[in-house]
């Protein structure tokens, strides 16, 4: 590390004083959920899935997240996935479920100080008769709130519904609950949309009153270059917190540079306080929407491959040289020189003491610049630390790098920024970079098979990922032994998106010729599906998925069908066989061979047909709407 103190001549002066004003700082964020994205994060193995979780959470090691926003799971889906409820009917409660509350704890294991917050996207069927704004959600959420503090979670902050608007009188509702049972120090947000909310908040007390942050989404354009973060008069002058509630939806490498311009010019075009990257993990498998969005990609916990972005670098350059409380210092917060192409900075004081950072970025500028930087207002005269990521380079030995260390003369420094890249300067210290790497990727092998009997009650299947519904270890029906994966929601959702039939997907894209066979019990009239060679899946309009199906109905009834993303389904064969009725096990599979699929249903080939649609993908299984069948002893043997 080499030191300078030279003072530059023909610079841009930048005063960092100590006794400016500014806002509170409330953190950088990351959001996991809306959803699904984090699903294959928990069947990592061991070391990759600590390693993974501490470079997203641990202090001086990665991203070293300051707040984790959760989603509070619906039984629908919120994007890449659905998402389990605690609790799928009005009276079933179980705390237990899915991978957030995991997820939040082994945020909290390695950085106590982390900030929780809970979202919802969708929420199951019963809640209000379908009515999201109802009694029934804010008496769902204090339930949720109930499961955190047995996990011993307390929640910072809770929102209202995922870029669906908002009802005044229900969020009054919420802070009146919230307060009256024991969670007035749980913070509202709303209302994770756009910033209509910020005129209802000027001109009703009650409901200003009843909000502490109004949260925003993609503030500085959706997946856009975050270049320009402009905020309505009437929310800054609301005198409430602002956040960017949700940003990124960017690639986790591509993405750098967005996030980059997002945290620095958030705050200064439009004095939003957090930053929050969606989502914080890219943990599903390709053919799922936004497969490599995140801070880190780590979709085959088969191989245990997994790679941490530059995102995440670009994120540890704020938050490992802050904090939530630090405070903005405005007047050593702008553009370099006034001009929006040279870069920007913000620099920002310690909640105690002295110390102060500085986070420049120069993602639009043309050459080198000297920098003069003059520490005034009672700020630490220690020596500065300089670190850097070169958000131009592919190279991760170029991210987060300790470049220098400076000894203020005069209580001034010079610096020179080079073009496209983050700097931080620091009194601070305890920065670091974590050197675990991951193994290289590889396919998960066939044979396949899983009987679903090691696993305790209420936890999913490994691997097995929920794109509709909820597919939840149960003790098996039937009168059988042992546990089974049982489909839980038994009325349609509360939806965030396109509406589908349940469903669930498990295996590798690479899979091709191969026999899916399952055992299958239905619990009321309808259908169960098993599914192969599924690829790609629509979230946004039809909810539909590039697959093969063998449907089973309790009539008998069976189809071998092709649907796909276009939302359009045809049948390439269809019978009927002996009633298969309900309560009572059957065995499916289907064979997939070149063009020929085979269909079989309790040993009887049913239905042979040729078709060249769909050439590989992966296996899941689905229900009609409301029908809580189950599963059992599936098996994926290689064919040719
Ligand atoms: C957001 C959702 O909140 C996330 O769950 C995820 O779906 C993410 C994907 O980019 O998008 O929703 C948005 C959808 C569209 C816009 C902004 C956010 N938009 O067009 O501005």
């Amino acid at each position: 590390v080499a030191t300078t103190a030279a003072p530059a001549q023909a610079a841009t002066s930048i005063t960092i004083n100590g006794t400016s004003g500014g806002r509170t700082f409330d953190g950088v964020g990351a959001i996991s959920g809306g959803g699904g994205n984090s699903r294959l994060l928990i069947d990592y193995p061991e070391p990759q899935r600590g390693q993974i979780l501490d470079y997203l959470f641990k202090p001086g090691y990665g991203a070293s997240l300051h707040i984790l926003k959760a989603e509070i799971g619906g039984d629908t889906n919120s994007t890449s996935g659905a998402e389990p409820s605690h609790q799928h009917t009005r009276s079933d409660l179980n705390c237990d479920r899915g991978y957030e509350w995991w997820l939040m704890e082994q945020a909290k294991a390695r950085n106590p100080g982390i900030k929780l917050y809970g979202l919802a996207w969708g929420a199951p069927g019963w809640i209000g008769g379908g009515n999201f704004w109802s009694t029934d959600m804010v008496d769902y959420l204090l339930s949720w709130l109930g499961c955190a503090k047995q996990h011993g979670l307390n929640i910072d902050y809770l929102g209202g519904w995922n870029e669906r608007g908002y009802s005044i009188s229900w969020y009054e509702q919420l802070r009146g609950a919230l307060d009256s049972n024991g969670y007035g120090n749980v913070k509202i947000v709303a209302a994770d949309s756009d910033w209509a909310v910020a005129n209802d908040i000027n001109s009703n007390p009650a409901f200003a009153s009843a909000v502490s942050a109004i949260g925003t989404h993609y503030p500085c354009g959706y997946r856009s270059s975050q270049s320009n973060c402009s905020v309505p008069s009437a929310a800054t002058s609301s005198g409430k917190t602002l956040w960017a509630s949700e940003n990124g939806s960017d690639d986790y490498n591509g993405g750098a540079q967005a996030v980059a311009r997002g945290i620095n010019r958030g705050y200064i075009d439009g004095r939003m306080t957090a930053y929050f990257n969606w989502p914080v993990v890219a943990s599903i498998t390709p053919n799922l929407p936004y497969p490599t969005m995140g801070l880190a990609l780590a979709p085959q916990p088969w191989s245990g491959h997994y790679a941490i972005g530059k995102n995440a670098w670009v994120v540890a350059q704020t938050s490992q040289f802050t904090a939530p409380g630090w405070h903005y210092l405005d007047a050593s917060s702008g553009y370099i020189g006034g001009n929006r192409n040279n870069g920007s900075y913000v620099s920002l004081k310690s909640t105690n003491g002295s110390d102060y950072s500085t986070i420049i970025e120069t993602m639009d500028a043309g050459s080198a610049q000297t920098l003069n930087l003059d520490v005034t207002g009672g700020l630490s005269t220690k020596t500065v630390h300089v670190w850097s990521t070169d958000v131009t380079s592919g190279n991760p030995a170029d991210y987060l790098v300790h470049t220098a260390d400076i000894t203020p003369s005069g209580g001034g420094f010079g610096l020179t920024v080079q073009p496209g890249r983050v700097y931080t300067l620091t009194t601070t210290t305890g920065q670091g970079k974590g050197t675990a790497t991951g193994p290289a990727q590889g396919t998960l092998k066939l044979p396949y098979s899983d009987s679903f009997d090691g696993y305790a009650t209420g936890t999913e299947a490994r691997y097995l990922m929920d794109w509709q519904g909820a597919f939840e270890e149960v003790g098996c029906g039937g009168g059988r032994g042992g546990r089974c994966v049982r489909q839980m929601s038994p009325q349609k959702p509360i939806t965030w998106d396109a509406l589908s039939d349940p469903h669930a997907l498990l295996g590798d894209m690479s899979w091709s010729n191969y026999t899916v066979s399952s055992d299958v019990m239905l619990e009321q009239s309808g259908y169960a599906e098993l599914i192969g060679r599924a690829g790609a899946q629509d979230y946004s309009s039809t909810g539909g998925l590039n697959a093969y199906h063998l449907r089973v109905s309790d009539t008998g009834a069976w189809s071998v069908l092709s649907s796909n993303t276009n939302g359009t389904v045809s049948t390439l064969a269809r019978g009927t066989t002996t009633a298969l009725g309900t309560n009572r096990w059957h065995s499916l599979s289907l064979t997939f061979s070149g063009t020929a699929i085979t269909a079989v249903i309790d040993g009887a080939t049913v239905g042979s047909v040729n078709d060249r649609t769909w050439a590989g993908g992966q296996i899941g299984y689905a229900t009609s709407q409301g029908e809580t069948a189950q599963f059992d002893n599936l098996s994926i043997t290689p064919g040719s």
